[in-house]
């Protein structure tokens, strides 16, 4: 590849291919049907809005049920996170710097656009609890 053109933008060319790699990878390993749907979401041909990638978490004795999840959303999207804990806390997105109050048994939740690219921790705040891992790319 020797256009100059293509050169200047060697470094998109390696973030596309790695996005399309960890686009797949995703795929396989983690369908999840609202990751690919709202790919064409900058359209406003039609009058529905788009749904963002969205997760649920709950917490129960100190614990996330089902583990610390992995959350893959591309640059952009809107994000919805809730949270029901069993004991009132605060939920509180890194990077982002959102937090939540929650109410014991009632379900919490923050929607934000992901448009700030990196992989930050979505906290259980005074529990100190790791409960999504969220990559925006
Ligand atoms: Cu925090």
């Amino acid at each position: 590849m020797n256009v100059p053109a293509v050169r200047a933008l060697g470094g998109s060319v390696w973030a596309a291919l790695l996005l399309v790699l960890t686009a797949w990878a995703c795929s396989v390993e983690d369908p999840e049907p609202g990751a690919a749907a709202t790919e064409n979401h900058a359209e406003s041909g039609h009058g529905t809005e788009a749904e963002g990638p969205q997760r649920s978490i709950e917490v129960r004795n100190g614990e996330v049920v089902g583990g610390v999840q992995q959350l893959e959303v591309s640059l952009g999207e809107s994000v919805t996170i809730e949270v029901l804990s069993d004991e009132a806390d605060e939920m509180h997105v890194h990077g982002y710097d959102l937090a939540e109050d929650l109410e014991a048994g009632e379900p919490g939740a923050v929607t934000f656009d992901a448009d700030i690219p990196g992989e930050f921790d979505v906290e259980l705040e005074d529990h100190h609890l790791s409960l999504i891992v969220l990559r925006v790319r």
